[in-house]
């Protein structure tokens, strides 16, 4: 919620969620004398699957027609999201989705297994890719799932992808439990308890 007056005539909110409704209400003021509330409107944030339909060209592929193979991918995620699935859903924007689209953001550049090819259209949909993960990263609670007894029994596991993903602490599904998943648990386990 804003609220406070600014001097200029718009304002660009940052930080909306995909796929979630917001709504908004103005009122104006000069000098000592302010008008009532205008109207409530309201609007809808792209769901990531219009997000790359928009923002991303053909011609930002490696091969044109794989635009459409990625918003089959992605289609597929939020149908996950949709039916509650959120476990499989992460795994597949981390394994799959997200793997094409980040060497600009690990690298400075495409890395070989990108399917993007320019930085620039990586870093429009990276960021929204990164976003429905914390999103549903909140929406499951990091201890519906895990405990740091569990990391225990995990830590230094190397075979996760033949484990059930040592059963929920390879938090980034890199097949193996290290100081990236902890902090990943970390982090969670911090917002949780806000
Ligand atoms: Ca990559
Ligand atoms: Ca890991």
């Amino acid at each position: 919620m804003l609220a406070l007056y600014i001097i200029d005539t718009s304002y660009k909110f940052t930080d909306l969620q995909l796929n979630q409704q917001y709504f908004y209400r103005v009122k104006t003021r000069v000098q000592t004398s302010q008008s009532g509330w205008s109207n409530i409107q309201s609007s809808t944030q792209n769901t990531l699957f219009d997000a790359a339909d928009n923002l991303l060209d053909a011609n930002n592929f490696k091969d044109p027609n794989q635009k459409d193979s990625f918003l089959e991918k992605i289609q597929v995620v939020e149908t996950m999201i949709e039916q509650g699935n959120y476990h499989p859903a992460l795994k597949k924007l981390y394994n799959d989705i997200l793997k094409k689209t980040d060497g600009c953001e690990n690298e400075g550049a495409p890395d070989k297994n990108d399917w993007l090819i320019t930085c620039e259209a990586q870093n429009q949909i990276y960021p929204l890719i990164m976003e429905t993960i914390d999103y549903l990263m909140s929406q499951m609670g990091p201890y519906d799932l895990i405990s740091f007894s569990s990391f225990a029994e995990y830590w230094m596991n190397t075979d996760c992808a033949t484990s059930n993903d040592c059963g929920g602490t390879d938090l980034d599904f890199s097949g193996s439990v290290d100081a990236t998943d902890l902090k990943i648990f970390c982090n969670y386990w911090l917002i949780g308890n806000d």
